[in-house]
């Protein structure tokens, strides 16, 4: 089926700043609609976010962007048919023709390319997530059985003023055997936690991605609530609830001295204590998992953790990566890490993050479907992770309505599919 008409506009995001949302309209007037999230803590080699930098909303409107869909790529794509995402994302990617989508706008591109995956799975007759799976033809991996929720449940980093460098606190809640029983785990965990930061006198008021944000003393003092928060659950830490943190490493590594910075701790580290300290974590916090654990600029650091940790742990590469396949052939080759975050908008088309999911599991790597800091209620990365048969998802605490509609998407998914 053909489109009949393409509309972006602004809307606001979780953190209310705009975000680009795209309203298409199909042949037979059926209509979908997308959002485009956007981080805070990003990537340097992230597709190129456009905002428009004049006077409105201090210079973070998206109406240029916005512009760039109506008057630029609608024109070309408007004869195509919807089930070809693609070809539709191929399309505008050479009708843009930079590197990293500077000239029409990350965001103008996947906004098109997320409402068009929509809009051919309606047009089919199919759910989102199969309608992806059939286009990129991901096959079911043997022992798969939905992805295991990495939940933020402390902010801290450029999420939150709580003074913790240490950008996420997670619990991983994978020694169940379905994601309904994950998300439950993980959630009355989440209220543990809150009972036991009242319990000492600190304040539950979260962050941008609505984990708690306590003015703690360390930044290890967040994993050590978060194990007396699982104790005080019907859970066991270490068999059934993991922990994990993304350290988002490049926030407060110092590229001059090479030195990781650690303001809340008093101490710069540089990354063979920065490893040790992490090995300490991963033992004593039962941890599964560490994302960002060095700096986007520091590849040395990242070999030398992965060969320690890898063995041990899933060694998550985001803004080192930014979902970019040649990146990650990178980092595949000088071993810097055994998993990969993918974020829609590091790279800006659905099929370019599906070449990238594509070679992580080819490498033998695990696959983490991630949100931003910046969100809207658009659910599409639910379906997206089951799709692509990811290992993990992270989406945030279980609060906050652009968060947890994401986890019950995958959950409904789940229950629809296993009846
Ligand atoms: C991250 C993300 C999402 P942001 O670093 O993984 O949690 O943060 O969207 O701010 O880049
Ligand atoms: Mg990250």
């Amino acid at each position: 089926m053909k489109i009949k008409n393409i509309d972006a506009h602004e809307i606001l995001d979780s953190r209310g700043i705009p975000a680009l949302e795209v309203k298409l309209t199909l042949e037979d007037g059926r209509t979908v609609k997308a959002a485009v999230p956007s981080g805070a803590s990003t990537g340097t080699k992230e597709a190129l976010e456009m905002r428009d930098g004049d006077e409105r909303f201090g210079g973070k409107g998206v109406l240029k962007a916005c512009a760039h869909v109506m008057e630029d790529i609608l024109p070309q794509i408007k004869d195509m048919e919807v089930e070809d995402l693609i070809a539709i994302d191929e399309a505008m990617i050479q009708l843009d023709g930079t590197e990293n989508k500077a000239k029409l706008g990350a965001n103008a591109i996947l906004g098109v390319s997320l409402a068009v995956a929509r809009a051919g799975a309606i047009s089919k007759g199919v759910e989102l997530w199969q309608h992806l799976q059939e286009i990129y033809k991901f096959e079911r991996p043997e022992n798969w059985n939905f992805p295991v929720p990495m939940i933020n449940v402390v902010n801290g980093g450029e999420h939150a003023d709580s003074g913790l460098d240490i950008q996420e606190f997670m619990l991983v809640p994978s020694g169940f055997n379905t994601f309904a029983e994950r998300l439950q785990a993980g959630a009355e965990t989440y209220q543990a936690l809150k009972k036991v930061l009242t319990g000492k006198g600190y304040r539950v008021a979260v962050g941008d991605e609505g984990g708690f944000a306590p003015a703690l003393n360390a930044n290890a003092e967040a994993l050590e609530l978060i194990i007396e928060a699982i104790g005080e659950t019907k859970y066991e830490a270490g068999t059934q609830i993991k922990t994990g943190i993304d350290a988002a490493a490049s926030e407060f590594f110092d590229k001059e001295t090479g030195m990781y910075n650690l303001k809340l701790d008093n101490v710069s580290l540089d990354s063979e204590q920065m490893s040790a300290m992490y090995r300490e974590w991963i033992e004593k916090y039962q941890m599964e998992l560490i994302e960002d654990p060095m700096s986007e600029f520091d590849w040395d650091g990242w070999k030398m953790f992965n060969e320690q940790s890898g063995g041990d742990i899933s060694v998550i590469a985001d803004d080192l990566t930014v979902t970019n396949k040649k990146i990650l052939d990178e980092a595949k080759e000088k071993n810097a890490a055994n998993a990969i975050l993918i974020k829609v908008n590091q790279i800006g088309s659905v099929t370019e993050t599906a070449r990238c999911v594509r070679a992580a599991k080819e490498y033998g790597m695990k696959v983490a479907v991630s949100h931003r800091s910046g969100e809207t209620t658009d659910d599409f990365i639910g379906d997206l992770a089951v799709g692509f048969f990811a290992d993990y998802v992270k989406f945030g605490s279980t609060a906050r309505g652009e968060r947890v509609c994401k986890y019950n998407r995958v959950a409904e998914i789940e229950r629809e599919t296993n009846k």
